[in-house]
């Protein structure tokens, strides 16, 4: 394959090869049409997206309960003449949905509501998820399942027949963070658990870790833990993780999720839209991937001073997959800034990004958005490898571009290439 010798070849190629390469998009919030009403898309759920939710209460008054309580097309009308006619739609989670309806082909030239709502009006939900899936180059996306979620777990009682694009992931906050009233959940599901974390108590949560495992087949396990998350310590957090979880990671091979940095609900009143960051400790990250070797954890961290360390513990531990640009950190910015940090650190052996979208027409913009930083930031990095006279070729590009979007996350959890 004939070495390319141009900057602006270089460029062309390699952003063409991030923009036909499918993504496999790690973590979502989002459901098949099998859960119902979990799935949420179209216009009224975009504007409601908690992110605007929040951006909106700075410039409109409205009592925070009030807002929270409008119908929710109230709400989308609120947000849309507050945050893109009365001020430009420049934040990052407003310039996403301009990005969604642009590539979807609705024109908002007239900045009118009513007319993009009527070029949502007659989609189905099954062909709308063919169209954003091709638009946005999404091979498939893994849900967030939680077995303790009210809303959710009835839908698996019934015999799900999955949308085979949507993967799933056993999500466990409760169990680790809200110990003991996770035992008293655990016990109406029929499990023999007590608050007092005995060998059998631990035994009976290993036991729904395997059941859950069995119905939903997940990719790995996955919690969201505040910043004063410490290993190793004595608390329930701990001993679940080193004497339920973990040992289960390592009989069913399934990786363990950390999302690290969350403070929920510093603002109550914002509801879903209430959470903060806050720093991290990295020791829990490097005691845990140092103690446990033949566990594998995946390992995104909220806040922008924990990247740097989690890219150093990420040289130390080949048991550490660090991913993504979580949340208020997934901002060209700052998605520059991490992309960088991490091909300069770890070369191509990393997760650049996961979506997290609540929406599906979401997956349009957030990797529209986070191609364009991947292609110039890689670009970059290959054009210093050929002013150092090594020869870059398409297929390099094209190797390094499906191992960064999908096949260094199939490689860690063992799922198929
Ligand atoms: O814990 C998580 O999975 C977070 O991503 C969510 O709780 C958060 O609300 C979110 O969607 C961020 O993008
Ligand atoms: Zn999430």
């Amino acid at each position: 394959m004939k070495p390319i010798c141009k900057r602006a070849e270089l460029e062309n190629a390699v952003r063409k090869c991030v923009e036909r390469q499918p993504v496999y998009d790690i973590h979502t919030h989002l459901y098949t049409p099998a859960f119902g009403s979990l799935l949420l898309w179209g216009i009224d759920e975009l504007l409601t997206y908690h992110y605007l939710i929040a951006e909106v209460t700075r410039y409109n008054s409205i009592p925070y309960d009030q807002l929270l309580r409008l119908p929710k097309k109230a709400q989308a009308e609120l947000i849309w003449d507050e945050l893109f006619v009365r001020h430009s739609p420049i934040s990052e989670a407003t310039r996403g949905v301009l990005t969604c309806l642009d590539r979807l082909g609705i024109s908002t030239r007239r900045r009118d509501l009513e007319a993009v709502r009527a070029a949502f009006r007659g989609r189905k939900a099954a062909e709308y998820i063919d169209t954003v899936f091709e638009t946005a180059n999404v091979e498939a996306v893994v849900m967030t399942n939680n077995p303790f979620d009210a809303e959710e777990r009835p839908a698996w009682d019934k015999n799900l027949r999955l949308d085979s694009r949507f993967k799933t992931a056993l999500r466990i906050d409760e169990l680790l963070v809200k110990w003991p009233q996770a035992a008293a959940a655990l016990k109406p599901m029929g499990y023999a658990v007590e608050p007092k974390l005995s060998a059998r108590t631990l035994g009976e949560v290993r036991r729904f870790l395997h059941d859950w495992i069995d119905r939903m087949k997940p990719a790995y396990f996955a919690a969201s833990l505040p910043p004063s998350f410490d290993f190793p310590e004595q608390s329930a957090c701990a001993r679940l993780i080193e004497e339920a979880l973990l040992p289960v990671g390592r009989e069913r091979a399934l990786p363990f999720a950390m999302m690290i940095g969350v403070k929920k609900l510093i603002n109550p009143a914002l509801a879903l839209a209430g959470d903060g960051v806050g720093r991290s400790k990295i020791e829990a990250v490097e005691h845990l991937c140092a103690a446990f070797p033949d566990n594998k954890f995946l390992v995104t961290m909220l806040a922008r001073e924990n990247q740097h360390e989690l890219c150093v513990a990420a040289r130390k531990f080949r048991n550490l997959m660090p991913f993504g640009c979580w949340w208020f950190l997934n901002n060209p910015s700052l998605i520059e800034e991490m992309t960088r940090m991490r091909l300069e650190l770890l070369g191509t052996s990393f997760i650049p990004q996961h979506s997290d979208a609540r929406v599906l027409d979401q997956l349009i913009y957030k990797w529209a958005h986070s191609r364009e930083i991947l292609a110039r930031t890689l670009a970059d990095k290959y054009w210093m490898s050929v002013q150092s006279g090594w020869p870059v070729t398409k297929a390099d590009i094209r190797r390094d571009v499906a191992n960064l979007l999908g096949g260094n996350f199939k490689r860690f959890v063992g799922a198929a290439e």
